[in-house]
């Protein structure tokens, strides 16, 4: 990409609703993101692989576990915090804020939520660091949307459980030390185990020809008679709303994430339409590509207000998971507008990758479909106004 000339929008000063600290955190990370992530983000993408690098400067700037207590190495800090570093991530690339996000809300939280004392000082601390990476597996081959459908299974054998079956779109998986794992036992109640690499019948194949979060690394988790000990269950949770309630963490996260992918699309597309002159003037004078870029600060302007409302609600523990649902297919599918929008405005340089914009808009593409899809946020959303379920 060429430099990363990327300057902040805030239409309607939300700003000033942010604290000291906020703005610290904020800044601080969109300054690593300028200096680490946007100088390789292309060369990493085009050839498909996740610049392990990040890693430790992820855990540097606090974006492993942000709300995690001190006390188990996390930052302590509020939600509105969190989701600032989520947006700051996908500014520089949603593979990059997808990293951040499974480590926060998919390992660390579960472990955090539902794990006993002895899995809390085990895993978070070294999870902070980025020592250990962790990944979250809930999807299966057959069973995307539907997950309590699984068929991920795990045996009491005694002094161990036996665990098998197959897990599919894991991310980060082929490089993670520890995977959260939701199974049914034998009475079909879903639970939590945390899987170590290295034990017996554990494999990650990594998931080639992506088209979408490229540099990101995707995988599966295949288990084949894994004996999982007894102090691997996650003690405080059974059923679906074991890896649902961490989902509501992860989509809170990446509806602050999107504004971050649609504002570098919207930065970059009114830079160009000021320097780019067509017909004797700069395109940005035509009246169509105007209401393009008026649209665009539009959307992000209301996303913005919607998502900081939401994370004063999750400070307050009252965000409800529809609330939650309604914000990330909101955001998402503004960003993935304006992506494409941004994309024409940039001509035939929008699909280079001298410009974020196709790298955002491929990547967006995957994260309507994950954290659960467009089409089943709207309809998580009409059964909270109508009180009917869709799924049943
Ligand atoms: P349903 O009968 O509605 O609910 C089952 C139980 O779960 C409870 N529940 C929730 N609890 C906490 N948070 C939520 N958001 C919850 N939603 C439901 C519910 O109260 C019930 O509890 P209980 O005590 O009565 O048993 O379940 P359903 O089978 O009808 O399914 C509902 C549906 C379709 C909304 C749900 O399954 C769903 O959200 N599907 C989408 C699947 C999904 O989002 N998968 C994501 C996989 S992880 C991922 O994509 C990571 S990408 C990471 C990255 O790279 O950034
Ligand atoms: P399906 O469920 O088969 O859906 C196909 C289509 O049917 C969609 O358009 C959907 O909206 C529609 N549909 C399904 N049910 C209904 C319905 N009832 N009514 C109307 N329409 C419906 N999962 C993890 O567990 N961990 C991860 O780390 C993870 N990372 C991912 C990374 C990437 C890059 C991707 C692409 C996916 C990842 N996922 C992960 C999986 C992701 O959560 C699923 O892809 C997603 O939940 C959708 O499941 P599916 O792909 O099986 O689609």
């Amino acid at each position: 990409m060429a430099q990363d000339r990327f300057q902040y929008h805030d239409y309607f000063q939300m700003d000033e609703l942010l604290t000291e600290e906020h703005l610290l955190v904020r800044n601080s990370v969109r300054e690593w993101v300028k200096r680490e992530v946007s100088p390789i983000v292309e060369e990493y993408c085009q050839r498909a692989e996740f610049p392990k690098q990040w890693i430790k400067g992820l855990a540097e700037i606090g974006a492993f576990g942000p709300y995690i207590p001190a006390e188990y190495g996390g930052g302590g800090m509020d939600q509105i915090t969190y989701g600032l570093i989520m947006m700051e991530l996908e500014r520089g690339d949603s593979g990059l804020r997808s990293t951040a996000s499974v480590q926060s809300s998919l390992v660390m939280y579960p472990i955090f939520t539902y794990g006993s004392e002895e899995q809390r000082k085990k895993y978070l601390p070294k999870l902070a660091s980025g020592e250990f990476m962790g990944c979250f597996g809930l999807t299966e081959p057959d069973h995307g949307s539907n997950p309590g459908g699984m068929l991920t299974n795990i045996k009491d054998m005694g002094d161990h459980y036996l665990l098998n079956g197959a897990k599919m779109w894991i991310s980060n998986a082929p490089f993670a030390d520890i995977a959260v794992v939701w199974a049914k036992d034998e009475q079909g109640v879903i639970r939590g185990v945390i899987v170590e690499r290295g034990m017996e019948g554990f494999s990650t194949p990594e998931t080639h020809g992506k088209w979408s979060l490229r540099a990101s690394a995707t995988g599966e988790l295949v288990f084949d008679n894994v004996k999982v000990p007894k102090e691997n269950l996650l003690p405080n949770v059974k059923g679906l709303k074991g890896p649902l309630g961490c989902l509501n963490s992860a989509r809170y996260g990446i509806a602050w994430g999107a504004i971050g992918a649609a504002l570098d699309c919207y930065d970059s597309a009114l830079r160009y339409s000021k320097e780019r002159v067509q017909f004797g003037r700069p395109i940005g004078g035509f009246q169509l590509q105007q209401k393009k870029l008026a649209e665009m600060i539009t959307e992000i302007t209301k996303a913005q207000l919607l998502t900081w409302r939401l994370g004063v609600l999750k400070n307050e523990n009252r965000a409800t998971p529809s609330q939650i649902s309604m914000a990330k297919r909101n955001n998402v599918n503004m960003a993935l507008e304006i992506a494409r929008e941004a994309r024409q405005i940039h001509g035939g340089m929008g699909i280079t990758g001298e410009y974020p914009i196709m790298r955002h808009m491929m990547n967006l593409e995957s994260v309507i479909t994950y954290e659960g899809t467009h089409d089943i946020h709207l309809l998580i959303t009409g059964y909270d106004v109508t009180g009917i379920s869709a799924f049943e």
